[in-house]
Protein backbone atom coordinates (compact mmCIF):
# COMPACT_ATOMS: atom_id res chain seq x y z
CA UNK A 1 0.00 0.00 0.00
CA UNK A 2 1.10 3.32 -0.83
CA UNK A 3 2.72 5.61 2.40
CA UNK A 4 2.24 8.54 1.04
CA UNK A 5 -0.48 10.50 -1.29
CA UNK A 6 -0.57 13.76 -2.70
CA UNK A 7 -3.92 15.57 -3.37
CA UNK A 8 -4.45 17.75 -6.32
CA UNK A 9 -7.83 19.41 -5.43
CA UNK A 10 -8.94 22.09 -2.87
CA UNK A 11 -12.11 22.32 -0.83
CA UNK A 12 -14.59 19.69 0.52
CA UNK A 13 -13.33 17.18 -2.12
CA UNK A 14 -9.58 17.22 -0.94
CA UNK A 15 -10.97 17.17 2.64
CA UNK A 16 -12.49 13.69 1.60
CA UNK A 17 -9.69 12.20 0.29
CA UNK A 18 -7.46 12.95 2.91
CA UNK A 19 -10.10 11.30 5.24
CA UNK A 20 -9.76 8.63 3.55
CA UNK A 21 -5.85 8.47 3.56
CA UNK A 22 -6.07 9.07 7.62
CA UNK A 23 -8.07 6.28 8.04
CA UNK A 24 -5.79 3.87 6.04
CA UNK A 25 -2.93 5.05 7.68
CA UNK A 26 -2.10 6.79 5.11
CA UNK A 27 0.15 10.45 5.29
CA UNK A 28 -1.28 13.34 3.15
CA UNK A 29 0.46 16.16 0.89
CA UNK A 30 -1.81 19.00 0.38
CA UNK A 31 -1.12 21.89 -2.57
CA UNK A 32 -2.56 25.19 -2.37
CA UNK A 33 -2.51 28.48 -4.28
CA UNK A 34 -1.92 31.95 -2.49
CA UNK A 35 -5.94 32.18 -1.82
CA UNK A 36 -6.06 28.73 -0.30
CA UNK A 37 -3.12 29.06 2.41
CA UNK A 38 -5.95 29.05 5.27
CA UNK A 39 -8.18 26.73 3.30
CA UNK A 40 -9.26 24.02 4.91
CA UNK A 41 -7.68 20.78 2.94
CA UNK A 42 -4.64 22.74 4.41
CA UNK A 43 -5.25 22.59 7.44
CA UNK A 44 -6.19 18.60 7.61
CA UNK A 45 -3.05 17.11 5.52
CA UNK A 46 -0.30 16.42 7.07
CA UNK A 47 2.56 18.28 4.75
CA UNK A 48 1.19 21.23 2.57
CA UNK A 49 3.45 23.09 -0.50
CA UNK A 50 1.90 26.49 -2.05
CA UNK A 51 1.70 25.75 -5.87
CA UNK A 52 1.08 29.58 -7.58
CA UNK A 53 -0.97 32.56 -7.60
CA UNK A 54 -4.85 32.02 -7.30
CA UNK A 55 -5.67 31.58 -10.82
CA UNK A 56 -6.40 27.57 -11.56
CA UNK A 57 -4.35 28.10 -14.69
CA UNK A 58 -0.91 29.19 -12.71
CA UNK A 59 -1.53 26.59 -9.95
CA UNK A 60 -4.07 23.57 -9.75
CA UNK A 61 -3.67 22.94 -13.20
CA UNK A 62 -0.21 23.13 -13.24
CA UNK A 63 1.11 19.41 -13.77
CA UNK A 64 4.85 20.36 -13.56
CA UNK A 65 4.47 22.35 -10.08
CA UNK A 66 2.21 19.11 -8.58
CA UNK A 67 4.92 16.79 -9.99
CA UNK A 68 7.29 18.68 -8.29
CA UNK A 69 5.75 18.40 -4.87
CA UNK A 70 5.14 14.70 -5.57
CA UNK A 71 8.49 14.42 -5.88
CA UNK A 72 9.90 16.52 -3.33
CA UNK A 73 7.57 15.23 -0.83
CA UNK A 74 7.81 11.68 -1.85
CA UNK A 75 4.34 10.58 -2.34
CA UNK A 76 3.83 7.84 -4.09
CA UNK A 77 0.23 8.69 -5.93
CA UNK A 78 -2.14 11.25 -6.76
CA UNK A 79 -5.63 11.70 -6.70
CA UNK A 80 -6.97 14.31 -8.48
CA UNK A 81 -10.64 14.80 -6.86
CA UNK A 82 -12.74 16.06 -9.70
CA UNK A 83 -12.53 18.60 -11.84
CA UNK A 84 -9.03 20.19 -12.19
CA UNK A 85 -6.86 17.91 -13.79
CA UNK A 86 -9.17 14.59 -12.97
CA UNK A 87 -9.71 13.71 -16.46
CA UNK A 88 -7.13 14.80 -18.23
CA UNK A 89 -5.22 12.13 -20.24
CA UNK A 90 -1.79 14.18 -20.38
CA UNK A 91 -1.66 14.76 -16.68
CA UNK A 92 -2.07 10.74 -16.11
CA UNK A 93 0.28 10.24 -18.51
CA UNK A 94 3.02 12.57 -17.29
CA UNK A 95 1.92 11.01 -14.07
CA UNK A 96 2.87 7.82 -14.86
CA UNK A 97 6.53 9.04 -16.99
CA UNK A 98 7.02 10.12 -13.79
CA UNK A 99 6.77 6.98 -11.89
CA UNK A 100 3.65 8.55 -9.73
CA UNK A 101 0.54 6.14 -9.69
CA UNK A 102 -2.26 8.36 -11.07
CA UNK A 103 -5.44 7.17 -8.79
CA UNK A 104 -7.79 6.55 -11.68
CA UNK A 105 -7.79 5.14 -15.25
CA UNK A 106 -5.07 4.90 -17.94
CA UNK A 107 -4.51 7.48 -20.24
CA UNK A 108 -5.94 5.10 -23.23
CA UNK A 109 -9.23 4.98 -21.26
CA UNK A 110 -9.55 8.78 -20.60
CA UNK A 111 -8.58 9.81 -23.87
CA UNK A 112 -11.44 7.21 -25.78
CA UNK A 113 -14.00 8.97 -23.39
CA UNK A 114 -12.72 12.43 -23.71
CA UNK A 115 -13.89 12.02 -27.55
CA UNK A 116 -17.62 11.62 -27.21
CA UNK A 117 -17.57 10.92 -31.43
CA UNK A 118 -14.77 8.18 -30.31
CA UNK A 119 -17.08 6.62 -27.65
CA UNK A 120 -19.42 6.60 -29.48
CA UNK A 121 -17.76 4.36 -32.18
CA UNK A 122 -16.22 2.27 -29.22
CA UNK A 123 -19.95 1.63 -28.11
CA UNK A 124 -21.07 0.86 -31.33
CA UNK A 125 -19.09 -2.09 -31.84
CA UNK A 126 -19.44 -3.30 -27.91
CA UNK A 127 -23.19 -3.27 -28.70
CA UNK A 128 -24.33 -0.07 -26.19
CA UNK A 129 -27.40 1.23 -26.71
CA UNK A 130 -26.66 5.32 -27.80
CA UNK A 131 -28.88 8.17 -28.73
CA UNK A 132 -29.21 7.86 -32.63
CA UNK A 133 -27.27 9.97 -34.46
CA UNK A 134 -23.56 10.11 -35.97
CA UNK A 135 -20.24 8.80 -34.39
CA UNK A 136 -18.09 11.06 -36.44
CA UNK A 137 -17.55 15.07 -37.06
CA UNK A 138 -19.61 16.42 -39.81
CA UNK A 139 -17.43 18.13 -42.50
CA UNK A 140 -20.69 20.79 -43.47
CA UNK A 141 -24.11 21.66 -42.71
CA UNK A 142 -25.30 19.76 -45.93
CA UNK A 143 -24.47 16.44 -44.43
CA UNK A 144 -25.83 17.45 -41.15
CA UNK A 145 -28.89 18.61 -43.21
CA UNK A 146 -29.13 14.54 -43.87
CA UNK A 147 -28.67 13.14 -41.45
CA UNK A 148 -31.56 15.51 -39.09
CA UNK A 149 -34.04 14.70 -42.36
CA UNK A 150 -33.04 10.97 -41.57
CA UNK A 151 -32.97 11.22 -37.61
CA UNK A 152 -35.77 13.64 -37.59
CA UNK A 153 -36.27 17.09 -35.76
CA UNK A 154 -35.73 17.91 -33.05
CA UNK A 155 -31.71 17.09 -33.08
CA UNK A 156 -28.88 18.24 -31.02
CA UNK A 157 -25.14 19.88 -32.51
CA UNK A 158 -22.83 18.39 -29.84
CA UNK A 159 -18.86 19.54 -29.68
CA UNK A 160 -17.26 15.89 -29.78
CA UNK A 161 -14.58 17.80 -27.42
CA UNK A 162 -17.54 18.54 -25.01
CA UNK A 163 -19.43 17.70 -22.43
CA UNK A 164 -21.80 19.63 -19.78
CA UNK A 165 -23.58 21.34 -22.49
CA UNK A 166 -21.11 23.27 -23.51
CA UNK A 167 -20.88 23.47 -27.54
CA UNK A 168 -24.50 22.02 -28.00
CA UNK A 169 -27.41 23.42 -29.65
CA UNK A 170 -30.74 22.25 -30.05
CA UNK A 171 -31.92 22.42 -33.34
CA UNK A 172 -35.91 22.41 -34.19
CA UNK A 173 -36.17 22.51 -38.30
CA UNK A 174 -34.13 22.35 -41.50
CA UNK A 175 -34.35 26.47 -41.13
CA UNK A 176 -31.80 26.90 -38.01
CA UNK A 177 -29.26 24.01 -38.94
CA UNK A 178 -26.76 26.04 -41.07
CA UNK A 179 -26.42 29.09 -38.43
CA UNK A 180 -26.70 25.97 -35.60
CA UNK A 181 -24.14 24.73 -37.11
CA UNK A 182 -21.58 27.42 -37.35
CA UNK A 183 -22.47 28.42 -34.12
CA UNK A 184 -21.54 25.07 -32.58
CA UNK A 185 -18.56 24.78 -34.41
CA UNK A 186 -17.02 28.10 -33.55
CA UNK A 187 -17.94 27.58 -29.50
CA UNK A 188 -16.68 24.00 -29.67
CA UNK A 189 -13.24 25.69 -31.48
CA UNK A 190 -13.31 28.61 -28.69
CA UNK A 191 -13.53 26.28 -25.48
CA UNK A 192 -12.35 23.39 -26.99
CA UNK A 193 -9.87 23.59 -29.12
CA UNK A 194 -11.73 21.44 -31.63
CA UNK A 195 -14.13 22.53 -33.96
CA UNK A 196 -15.27 18.66 -34.10
CA UNK A 197 -19.24 18.60 -33.84
CA UNK A 198 -21.48 16.35 -34.88
CA UNK A 199 -25.63 15.49 -34.35
CA UNK A 200 -28.37 13.08 -32.06
CA UNK A 201 -31.29 12.86 -32.19
CA UNK A 202 -33.17 14.94 -29.03
CA UNK A 203 -34.16 13.48 -26.47
CA UNK A 204 -37.32 15.77 -25.29
CA UNK A 205 -37.47 16.14 -21.44
CA UNK A 206 -35.12 13.63 -20.71
CA UNK A 207 -34.21 12.23 -17.20
CA UNK A 208 -30.76 12.08 -16.10
CA UNK A 209 -29.23 8.83 -14.67
CA UNK A 210 -25.50 7.77 -14.09
CA UNK A 211 -24.64 4.25 -13.42
CA UNK A 212 -21.42 4.12 -10.50
CA UNK A 213 -18.99 1.69 -11.82
CA UNK A 214 -15.55 -0.03 -10.17
CA UNK A 215 -12.86 -1.98 -11.96
CA UNK A 216 -9.59 -3.39 -10.48
CA UNK A 217 -6.51 -3.74 -12.12
CA UNK A 218 -7.64 -7.88 -13.04
CA UNK A 219 -10.23 -7.36 -15.01
CA UNK A 220 -13.22 -7.58 -12.48
CA UNK A 221 -15.78 -4.62 -12.84
CA UNK A 222 -18.93 -4.20 -11.39
CA UNK A 223 -21.61 -1.62 -10.61
CA UNK A 224 -22.68 -0.14 -7.69
CA UNK A 225 -25.77 1.48 -8.56
CA UNK A 226 -27.75 4.45 -10.17
CA UNK A 227 -27.72 8.35 -9.28
CA UNK A 228 -30.77 10.17 -10.53
CA UNK A 229 -29.24 13.82 -11.29
CA UNK A 230 -32.17 15.34 -13.15
CA UNK A 231 -32.39 18.01 -10.98
CA UNK A 232 -29.97 20.99 -12.44
CA UNK A 233 -29.70 24.22 -13.56
CA UNK A 234 -27.59 25.67 -16.79
CA UNK A 235 -25.43 22.07 -16.74
CA UNK A 236 -24.87 22.19 -13.11
CA UNK A 237 -26.15 19.43 -11.06
CA UNK A 238 -27.93 21.00 -7.52
CA UNK A 239 -29.34 17.52 -6.04
CA UNK A 240 -29.07 13.78 -6.67
CA UNK A 241 -29.98 11.20 -5.28
CA UNK A 242 -29.75 7.25 -4.84
CA UNK A 243 -31.44 5.15 -5.77
CA UNK A 244 -33.63 7.18 -8.75
CA UNK A 245 -37.10 6.78 -7.88
CA UNK A 246 -38.39 5.57 -11.60
CA UNK A 247 -35.56 2.68 -11.68
CA UNK A 248 -37.01 -1.00 -11.07
CA UNK A 249 -35.02 -3.53 -10.17
CA UNK A 250 -35.39 -4.70 -13.61
CA UNK A 251 -33.93 -1.57 -15.48
CA UNK A 252 -31.18 -1.17 -12.72
CA UNK A 253 -30.00 -4.75 -13.43
CA UNK A 254 -30.05 -3.43 -17.39
CA UNK A 255 -28.19 -0.68 -16.90
CA UNK A 256 -25.59 -1.81 -14.59
CA UNK A 257 -25.03 -4.61 -17.05
CA UNK A 258 -24.83 -1.78 -20.24
CA UNK A 259 -22.45 0.39 -17.69
CA UNK A 260 -20.39 -2.94 -17.33
CA UNK A 261 -19.87 -3.68 -20.90
CA UNK A 262 -19.08 0.78 -21.52
CA UNK A 263 -16.30 -0.03 -19.03
CA UNK A 264 -14.59 -3.16 -20.65
CA UNK A 265 -14.99 -1.81 -23.86
CA UNK A 266 -12.80 1.26 -22.45
CA UNK A 267 -10.59 -1.75 -20.65
CA UNK A 268 -11.52 0.78 -17.48
CA UNK A 269 -9.96 0.76 -14.57
CA UNK A 270 -10.84 2.47 -10.70
CA UNK A 271 -14.01 4.61 -10.50
CA UNK A 272 -16.06 5.83 -13.03
CA UNK A 273 -19.55 6.69 -14.05
CA UNK A 274 -21.75 5.85 -17.19
CA UNK A 275 -23.65 8.65 -18.26
CA UNK A 276 -27.40 7.47 -19.82
CA UNK A 277 -30.19 9.71 -20.68
CA UNK A 278 -34.12 8.28 -20.16
CA UNK A 279 -37.04 9.36 -22.54
CA UNK A 280 -40.02 9.40 -21.79
CA UNK A 281 -40.79 5.50 -22.31
CA UNK A 282 -38.25 4.73 -19.67
CA UNK A 283 -35.57 3.84 -22.40
CA UNK A 284 -32.10 4.65 -21.64
CA UNK A 285 -29.15 5.83 -24.11
CA UNK A 286 -25.16 6.27 -23.27
CA UNK A 287 -24.75 9.33 -23.35
CA UNK A 288 -21.09 9.86 -21.83
CA UNK A 289 -18.29 8.28 -19.38
CA UNK A 290 -17.18 10.32 -16.34
CA UNK A 291 -13.85 8.87 -15.72
CA UNK A 292 -13.27 10.38 -12.33
CA UNK A 293 -14.82 10.32 -8.84
CA UNK A 294 -18.20 12.39 -9.05
CA UNK A 295 -19.35 14.77 -6.69
CA UNK A 296 -22.25 13.11 -5.79
CA UNK A 297 -20.53 9.85 -4.79
CA UNK A 298 -21.59 9.70 -1.20
CA UNK A 299 -25.37 9.00 -2.47
CA UNK A 300 -23.72 5.79 -3.51
CA UNK A 301 -21.33 5.16 -0.80
CA UNK A 302 -24.52 5.37 1.84
CA UNK A 303 -27.01 3.54 -0.47
CA UNK A 304 -23.99 0.61 -1.04
CA UNK A 305 -22.21 0.52 2.36
CA UNK A 306 -19.27 0.86 0.73
CA UNK A 307 -16.13 3.65 0.87
CA UNK A 308 -14.93 4.53 -2.98
CA UNK A 309 -12.22 6.57 -1.78
CA UNK A 310 -10.65 3.63 0.18
CA UNK A 311 -11.14 1.20 -3.18
CA UNK A 312 -10.03 3.86 -5.33
CA UNK A 313 -6.65 3.68 -3.48
CA UNK A 314 -6.95 0.00 -3.27
CA UNK A 315 -7.64 -0.81 -6.88
CA UNK A 316 -4.42 2.04 -7.87
CA UNK A 317 -2.06 -0.10 -5.50
CA UNK A 318 -2.68 -3.07 -7.18
CA UNK A 319 -5.44 -4.91 -5.23
CA UNK A 320 -8.48 -7.23 -6.19
CA UNK A 321 -11.76 -5.76 -5.75
CA UNK A 322 -12.92 -7.44 -2.24
CA UNK A 323 -16.29 -8.43 -3.32
CA UNK A 324 -18.13 -9.46 -6.90
CA UNK A 325 -21.15 -8.12 -8.44
CA UNK A 326 -23.43 -10.65 -5.68
CA UNK A 327 -21.65 -9.41 -2.92
CA UNK A 328 -23.37 -5.60 -3.61
CA UNK A 329 -26.27 -4.67 -2.28
CA UNK A 330 -28.63 -1.32 -2.16
CA UNK A 331 -29.87 -0.60 0.75
CA UNK A 332 -32.11 2.81 2.14
CA UNK A 333 -32.19 5.98 0.07
CA UNK A 334 -29.88 8.83 0.35
CA UNK A 335 -30.04 12.36 -1.05
CA UNK A 336 -27.22 14.92 -1.79
CA UNK A 337 -27.56 19.02 -1.58
CA UNK A 338 -24.74 20.87 -3.10
CA UNK A 339 -24.68 23.54 -0.58
CA UNK A 340 -23.12 26.99 -3.33
CA UNK A 341 -21.71 29.97 -1.98
CA UNK A 342 -24.31 31.92 -4.06
CA UNK A 343 -27.79 34.23 -3.84
CA UNK A 344 -30.58 32.94 -4.29
CA UNK A 345 -31.90 36.45 -4.66
CA UNK A 346 -29.57 37.61 -7.26
CA UNK A 347 -30.10 34.99 -10.24
CA UNK A 348 -27.76 32.12 -8.12
CA UNK A 349 -24.61 34.60 -8.80
CA UNK A 350 -21.48 33.15 -6.97
CA UNK A 351 -21.51 34.81 -2.92
CA UNK A 352 -17.84 34.84 -2.30
CA UNK A 353 -16.67 36.88 1.22
CA UNK A 354 -16.16 35.27 4.88
CA UNK A 355 -18.12 33.30 6.79
CA UNK A 356 -18.65 35.12 10.05
CA UNK A 357 -21.13 32.64 11.89
CA UNK A 358 -21.31 28.63 10.91
CA UNK A 359 -23.63 26.44 12.24
CA UNK A 360 -23.57 22.99 11.08
CA UNK A 361 -26.32 20.52 11.11
CA UNK A 362 -25.90 16.99 11.97
CA UNK A 363 -27.80 14.12 13.64
CA UNK A 364 -29.72 10.86 12.47
CA UNK A 365 -29.40 10.02 9.21
CA UNK A 366 -26.91 13.33 8.15
CA UNK A 367 -23.48 13.22 6.29
CA UNK A 368 -21.78 16.18 5.94
CA UNK A 369 -18.90 16.49 3.15
CA UNK A 370 -17.59 20.56 3.57
CA UNK A 371 -15.00 22.38 3.19
CA UNK A 372 -15.08 25.76 5.13
CA UNK A 373 -15.39 26.85 8.28
CA UNK A 374 -16.47 29.67 10.46
CA UNK A 375 -13.78 32.58 10.28
CA UNK A 376 -12.48 31.59 6.46
CA UNK A 377 -12.90 33.66 3.36
CA UNK A 378 -14.32 31.84 0.09
CA UNK A 379 -12.57 33.05 -2.28
CA UNK A 380 -14.08 33.77 -5.58
CA UNK A 381 -11.33 32.36 -7.71
CA UNK A 382 -13.31 28.80 -7.98
CA UNK A 383 -16.09 26.82 -8.23
CA UNK A 384 -18.66 28.06 -5.59
CA UNK A 385 -19.16 24.59 -3.84
CA UNK A 386 -18.63 24.96 -0.22
CA UNK A 387 -20.25 21.80 1.20
CA UNK A 388 -22.53 18.81 0.57
CA UNK A 389 -25.41 18.13 2.83
CA UNK A 390 -26.42 14.60 2.59
CA UNK A 391 -29.54 12.90 4.51
CA UNK A 392 -29.89 8.70 4.13
CA UNK A 393 -33.36 6.92 5.64
CA UNK A 394 -34.28 3.71 5.13
CA UNK A 395 -36.69 5.18 2.46
CA UNK A 396 -36.98 8.16 0.58
CA UNK A 397 -39.30 9.81 2.39
CA UNK A 398 -37.07 9.26 5.62
CA UNK A 399 -34.41 10.60 3.88
CA UNK A 400 -36.36 13.82 2.67
CA UNK A 401 -37.69 14.35 6.21
CA UNK A 402 -33.85 13.95 7.73
CA UNK A 403 -32.50 15.95 5.44
CA UNK A 404 -35.57 18.78 5.33
CA UNK A 405 -35.12 18.68 9.23
CA UNK A 406 -30.97 19.20 8.66
CA UNK A 407 -31.18 21.97 6.10
CA UNK A 408 -33.14 24.69 8.94
CA UNK A 409 -30.17 23.41 11.26
CA UNK A 410 -27.69 25.09 8.80
CA UNK A 411 -27.08 28.49 9.44
CA UNK A 412 -24.35 30.56 7.42
CA UNK A 413 -23.65 33.64 7.65
CA UNK A 414 -21.67 36.36 6.45
CA UNK A 415 -21.87 35.06 2.63
CA UNK A 416 -25.16 34.40 0.70
CA UNK A 417 -26.14 30.13 0.01
CA UNK A 418 -28.49 28.42 -1.57
CA UNK A 419 -29.58 26.61 1.26
CA UNK A 420 -33.31 28.03 0.38
CA UNK A 421 -33.45 26.64 -2.54
CA UNK A 422 -33.11 22.73 -1.07
CA UNK A 423 -35.81 23.94 1.98
CA UNK A 424 -38.10 24.77 -1.50
CA UNK A 425 -37.42 21.84 -3.05
CA UNK A 426 -37.51 19.52 -0.35
CA UNK A 427 -41.09 20.97 0.14
CA UNK A 428 -42.48 20.95 -3.37
CA UNK A 429 -44.93 18.49 -3.98
CA UNK A 430 -43.76 17.87 -7.53
CA UNK A 431 -40.01 16.49 -5.99
CA UNK A 432 -42.24 14.47 -3.28
CA UNK A 433 -44.15 12.59 -5.99
CA UNK A 434 -40.71 12.15 -7.90
CA UNK A 435 -41.71 14.23 -10.94
CA UNK A 436 -38.52 15.22 -11.67
CA UNK A 437 -37.01 15.70 -15.28
CA UNK A 438 -34.02 17.98 -16.39
CA UNK A 439 -36.65 20.90 -16.89
CA UNK A 440 -38.06 20.31 -13.05
CA UNK A 441 -35.66 23.13 -11.30
CA UNK A 442 -36.28 25.77 -13.57
CA UNK A 443 -39.51 25.27 -13.55
CA UNK A 444 -39.64 25.63 -9.99
CA UNK A 445 -37.50 28.61 -10.19
CA UNK A 446 -39.58 30.35 -12.58
CA UNK A 447 -42.81 29.58 -10.23
CA UNK A 448 -41.60 32.61 -8.26
CA UNK A 449 -40.41 31.78 -4.28
CA UNK A 450 -43.75 31.65 -2.21
CA UNK A 451 -41.80 30.12 0.35
CA UNK A 452 -40.18 33.48 1.01
CA UNK A 453 -43.50 34.80 2.34
CA UNK A 454 -43.22 31.97 5.18
CA UNK A 455 -39.04 31.21 5.41
CA UNK A 456 -37.98 34.64 5.43
CA UNK A 457 -39.62 35.46 8.80
CA UNK A 458 -37.87 32.56 10.30
CA UNK A 459 -34.71 32.61 9.07
CA UNK A 460 -34.47 36.04 10.25
CA UNK A 461 -35.94 35.13 13.36
CA UNK A 462 -32.83 32.76 13.77
CA UNK A 463 -30.55 35.59 12.76
CA UNK A 464 -32.21 37.59 15.72
CA UNK A 465 -31.61 35.07 18.07
CA UNK A 466 -27.70 34.45 17.00
CA UNK A 467 -27.26 38.17 17.08
CA UNK A 468 -29.02 38.41 20.55
CA UNK A 469 -27.24 36.07 21.95
CA UNK A 470 -24.13 37.33 20.93
CA UNK A 471 -24.79 40.67 22.24
CA UNK A 472 -26.36 39.25 25.62
CA UNK A 473 -22.77 37.50 25.93
CA UNK A 474 -20.66 40.57 25.29
CA UNK A 475 -22.58 42.24 27.86
CA UNK A 476 -22.15 39.49 30.05
CA UNK A 477 -18.59 39.98 29.93
CA UNK A 478 -18.29 43.56 30.13
CA UNK A 479 -20.63 43.64 33.04
CA UNK A 480 -20.87 40.67 34.94
CA UNK A 481 -22.65 42.18 37.77
CA UNK A 482 -25.38 43.36 35.06
CA UNK A 483 -26.41 40.41 33.57
CA UNK A 484 -29.89 38.86 34.40
CA UNK A 485 -29.94 36.07 37.24
CA UNK A 486 -27.14 33.20 38.28
CA UNK A 487 -25.96 32.10 35.12
CA UNK A 488 -25.41 34.87 33.15
CA UNK A 489 -28.89 35.16 31.69
CA UNK A 490 -28.03 35.14 27.96
CA UNK A 491 -30.16 31.52 27.34
CA UNK A 492 -27.17 29.58 29.05
CA UNK A 493 -27.77 26.22 30.78
CA UNK A 494 -30.01 26.13 33.30
CA UNK A 495 -31.35 29.99 32.68
CA UNK A 496 -35.00 30.90 32.30
CA UNK A 497 -35.63 31.05 28.67
CA UNK A 498 -37.08 34.53 27.42
CA UNK A 499 -40.14 34.99 26.34
CA UNK A 500 -38.96 36.71 23.38
CA UNK A 501 -37.22 33.96 22.19
CA UNK A 502 -39.84 31.42 23.09
CA UNK A 503 -41.98 33.61 21.36
CA UNK A 504 -40.19 33.57 17.91
CA UNK A 505 -39.73 29.93 17.42
CA UNK A 506 -42.18 29.26 15.01
CA UNK A 507 -44.95 26.19 14.61
CA UNK A 508 -42.18 24.38 12.54
CA UNK A 509 -39.33 24.72 14.30
CA UNK A 510 -40.46 23.62 17.74
C1 LIG B 1 -28.87 15.62 -24.91
C2 LIG B 1 -30.17 16.02 -24.56
C3 LIG B 1 -31.20 15.61 -25.38
N1 LIG B 1 -30.95 14.85 -26.45
N2 LIG B 1 -28.67 14.86 -26.00
C4 LIG B 1 -26.54 18.20 -21.64
C5 LIG B 1 -25.19 17.97 -21.06
C6 LIG B 1 -24.51 17.05 -21.97
N3 LIG B 1 -23.63 16.19 -21.25
C7 LIG B 1 -25.61 16.31 -22.64
N4 LIG B 1 -26.80 17.08 -22.46
C8 LIG B 1 -27.95 16.75 -23.10
N5 LIG B 1 -27.81 15.97 -24.19
C9 LIG B 1 -29.70 14.49 -26.74
N6 LIG B 1 -29.48 13.75 -27.82
C10 LIG B 1 -30.34 16.81 -23.43
C11 LIG B 1 -29.23 17.19 -22.70
C12 LIG B 1 -29.50 18.00 -21.57
C13 LIG B 1 -29.22 17.56 -20.29
C14 LIG B 1 -28.63 16.32 -20.04
C15 LIG B 1 -28.35 15.92 -18.77
C16 LIG B 1 -28.66 16.73 -17.71
C17 LIG B 1 -29.21 17.95 -17.90
C18 LIG B 1 -29.50 18.38 -19.20
C19 LIG B 1 -30.08 19.64 -19.39
C20 LIG B 1 -30.35 20.06 -20.64
C21 LIG B 1 -30.03 19.25 -21.75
Amino acid sequence: MFKKILIANRGEIAVRVIRACREMGIATVAVYSDVDRGALHVRKSDEAYPIGPAAAAESYLRMDKILDVAKRSGAEAIHPGYGFLSENAKFAQACADAGVKFIGPTPHSMKMMGSKTSARQQMEKAGVPFVPGTSRGLVSSEEGEEAAERLGYPVMLKAAAGGGGKGMRLVHSRQELHASFAAAQSEAQSSFGDSEVYIEKAIVNPRHIEMQVLADEHGNTVWLGERECSIQRRHQKVLEEAPSPMVDSDMRWRMGEVAVKVAQAASYTNAGTVEFLVDQQKKFYFLEMNTRLQVEHPVTELTTGLDLVHLQIRIAAGEKLPFTQSGVGIRGHAIECRIYAEDPDNNYFPSPGKITVLLQPSGPGIRRDSGMYEGWNVPMDYDPLLAKLIGYGSDRQQAIMRLERALYEYFVAGIKTNISLFQRILGDADFRAAKVDTGYLDRLIAKGNPAVVSSAPEREIEAMESIAAIAAGMFAVLDPAASVGKNGGAGGPGSTPSNWRQNGRSEALR
